[in-house]
C-alpha cells in the first residue's frame, strides 16, 4: 500500500515536468520551488498552481548559480592533456567572490555560503549522460538532495532552491544518477561546498591563506595520460576502483608550501574506494577540529586517523616550531582487514591495494612569518550525545551490510529507484538509532570488505561501535558518514525533525553504491 502511494507522488511529479518542458525549463526542482513536501496530496495541488514566474518571486535567493558538467582537458600530467568532466560555475546574482575555482584542477569550484543564507543553483547538464547533484551532508527537503530519479539528460536542467541550516563544516557535492555515480565523479565532477556561520568565525580558526582545502583522491592513467576506470567486470566491481596514484586538489605529487605559523587543513576523502589511514610523516599527532557536520566541541588528537569515501576531517597544524626549508608530509599507514586476499586475487588493485601504506602529499616549511595563533580549546557547541540519547526514541532498527550472488546489498536488499518497505519508513518528528552490522559478510567470508555508510539529508551522532578491530576512528561530533570495517557494528542516533520524503542511505564506496548497495528511506508525514 505503502509503495503505491510512493508511486502515485512520483508519476504526478513527472507530469509536472513535461508541462515545465514548455516553459522552457526541464527543472524538476522548480516543481516544489524546494519547500513542499511531493508526497502529499495537498502539496500536488498546490504544484499545479506554481509557475517559473512566482518562484522566482517567492524565492530571493542571497546567491544564484548555473553550475554545469562539461568535458573539457585538464594538464595533470606532463605531455599530454587529460580528457575530463568539470563543474563549471557562473554567478548569477550575489558575490562572484563566493564561488573559487582551483585552477589547473578537473574539480569542481569551491561553493562558499553562510549559514542562513538562500541558494539557487541552475544545474545544466551539459554530458552526454544522465546527472544530478547531491549536496553531500547538506539538510536539504528531499527534492532537493539529488536523488538519482531527479537525474536529467544532457541538455536538461535541475532547479535548486535551498536555505542553508547546516552548522559551519567542509561539505561538497557530486553527482548521482544511479549506476553512474563511480563512473562521473572519477571523470573529474566533485566540488567543495563549504559553509561557515557566526559560531565558526568566532572560535579563533585560521582563515584565508591559511584555511586549506585539500581534496584525496585516487587515480590510474594511461600511457597516453588518459584515465582509466575499472571495466564491468563484477569481480573487480566488488572491491571497488583503486587507482594507482594519488592526487591532492587534482594534482599528483602535491607539496603544499606553508609559512611558519598554524593552518586549517580541510581533508575530503573524494576517492571512489580507497580508505585512508592518515598520519604525519614526522610523527606529530594529528589535531583534529572538525569532522563531516563541522567543528567538534574541543580539539581531539590521534596519532592516526581512518578517512573513508566520502568523509572529511579537518585539522590543525601548526608550523611555527619548524624551520623554513622544514619538510614533512601526510602519509597513509598501512592497515590490514581490508578483506583476506583482495587485490591479489582479483587483480584489480596491483599498483596500490587498499591499505598500502603511501604518502599522500608533501609540505614544505617555505616561509617565516611573525603570526602566532594558539589552539582554541573550546570550538564550537556539540549538544552531548547523553542528552540527544535520553527520550523519544522509537524501536531500533538494524541495518545488515550483505552480499550474495556477487552482490552488495542491505539488509539482503538493492538498491529500486521508488522502492521503500515497511521497515525504512520513519516518521516525521521521530529520534532513532540505527545500527549497521558489519559483521556478516555471506557466502563467500574472504569477500568482508569495509562499507563507509552515509546518510542523505542528516547529519547523525556516533552513539555505539563494536566488535572493533582497528584504532583511528575519529566519531566525535556531527557525522553524515561513518566507516565500518569488517567485523564492526555501529550505532547512530538521529532526528527526523523536519523534511518529509524520500532519501537514500548507501555504501559510499562509489562501485559498491552503483552496483545497489544503496536503499530509499521515507520519512513519513
Ligand atoms: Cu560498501
Amino acid at each position: 500500500m505503502k509503495s503505491q502511494y510512493l508511486k502515485t507522488g512520483i508519476e504526478s511529479i513527472n507530469g509536472r515536468r513535461d508541462f515545465l518542458k514548455l516553459a522552457g525549463y526541464g527543472a524538476l526542482g522548480l516543481i516544489a520551488g524546494g519547500y513542499l513536501p511531493m508526497f502529499s496530496p495537498s502539496a500536488y495541488g498546490l504544484t499545479q498552481q506554481v509557475s517559473l514566474n512566482t518562484t522566482e518571486t517567492v524565492f530571493k535567493p542571497d546567491l544564484d548559480l548555473t553550475l554545469v558538467p562539461q568535458a573539457e582537458e585538464v594538464a595533470i600530467l606532463p605531455g599530454s592533456p587529460t580528457r575530463v568532466w568539470r563543474y563549471h560555475a557562473t554567478v548569477n546574482q550575489g558575490d562572484s567572490n563566493r564561488v573559487v575555482e582551483i585552477p589547473e584542477s578537473y574539480l569542481g569550484p569551491i561553493i562558499n555560503v553562510r549559514q542562513g543564507e538562500k541558494i539557487r543553483i541552475r544545474f545544466k547538464n551539459d554530458i552526454p549522460e544522465k546527472s544530478i547533484i547531491h549536496w553531500h551532508g547538506l539538510h536539504v527537503p528531499a527534492i532537493m538532495d539529488g536523488h538519482p530519479r531527479y537525474a536529467v539528460a544532457q541538455g536538461r536542467s535541475y532547479l535548486y532552491e535551498f536555505t542553508v541550516t547546516n552548522r559551519a563544516g567542509t561539505y561538497w557535492y557530486h553527482p548521482h544518477p544511479h549506476g553512474r555515480t563511480g563512473f562521473q565523479v572519477y571523470g573529474g565532477l566533485a566540488g567543495l561546498f563549504l559553509v561557515s556561520d557566526e559560531e565558526e568565525l568566532g572560535a579563533g580558526l585560521p582563515e584565508n591563506e591559511f584555511d586549506i582545502p585539500l581534496v584525496i583522491q585516487d587515480r590510474t592513467f594511461d600511457a597516453h595520460n588518459q584515465l582509466v576506470y575499472m571495466s564491468r567486470n563484477r569481480m573487480a566491481r566488488m572491491t571497488g576502483f583503486l587507482g594507482d596514484r594519488i592526487l591532492v586538489n587534482g594534482k599528483p605529487d602535491f607539496t603544499l608550501p606553508v609559512s611558519t605559523t598554524a593552518y586549517r587543513l580541510r581533508l575530503l576523502n573524494g576517492s571512489n574506494s580507497r580508505i585512508y589511514r592518515l598520519a604525519w610523516q614526522d610523527g606529530r599527532p594529528l589535531t583534529i577540529i572538525a569532522t563531516d557536520g563541522g567543528l567538534l566541541e574541543k580539539p581531539v588528537q590521534r596519532q592516526f586517523a581512518f578517512l573513508a569515501p566520502g568523509e572529511r576531517m579537518e585539522l590543525w597544524a601548526d608550523f611555527s616550531d619548524n624551520p623554513v626549508g622544514y619538510e614533512t608530509g601526510l602519509i597513509s599507514l598501512p592497515f590490514d582487514g581490508a578483506g583476506t586476499g583482495r587485490g591479489r586475487m582479483m587483480g584489480t588493485d596491483a599498483g596500490l591495494p587498499l591499505g598500502a601504506g603511501f604518502s599522500v602529499f608533501k609540505l614544505k616549511v617555505s616561509r617565516k612569518v611573525n603570526r602566532s595563533i594558539e589552539l582554541p580549546q573550546k570550538l564550537s557547541e556539540v549538544t552531548p550525545v547523553d542528552l540527544l540519547n535520553t527520550a523519544g526514541l522509537g524501536h531500533l532498527r538494524e541495518f545488515y551490510l550483505t552480499m550474495g550472488h556477487m552482490q552488495w546489498s542491505i539488509n539482503g536488499r538493492t538498491f529500486q529507484m521508488e522502492d521503500v518497505t515497511e521497515d525504512e519508513i520513519v516518521k516525521l518528528g521521530s529520534k532513532e538509532i540505527w545500527e549497521f552490522n558489519n559483521t556478516g559478510g555471506g557466502m563467500m567470508r574472504m569477500m568482508n570488505m569495509p562499507h563507509p555508510i552515509h546518510l542523505h539529508g542528516k547529519q547523525f551522532r556516533v552513539v555505539g561501535r563494536s566488535g572493533v578491530r582497528h584504532d583511528g576512528y575519529v566519531d566525535e561530533g556531527w557525522k553524515d558518514t561513518v566507516l565500518l570495517m569488517p567485523g564492526e557494528r555501529v550505532r547512530i542516533l538521529t532526528e527526523f525533525s523536519d523534511y518529509p520524503g524520500l532519501f537514500l542511505y548507501h555504501c559510499h564506496n562509489l562501485e559498491h553504491e552503483d552496483m545497489g548497495m544503496m536503499r530509499n528511506y521515507f520519512v513519513q508525514k
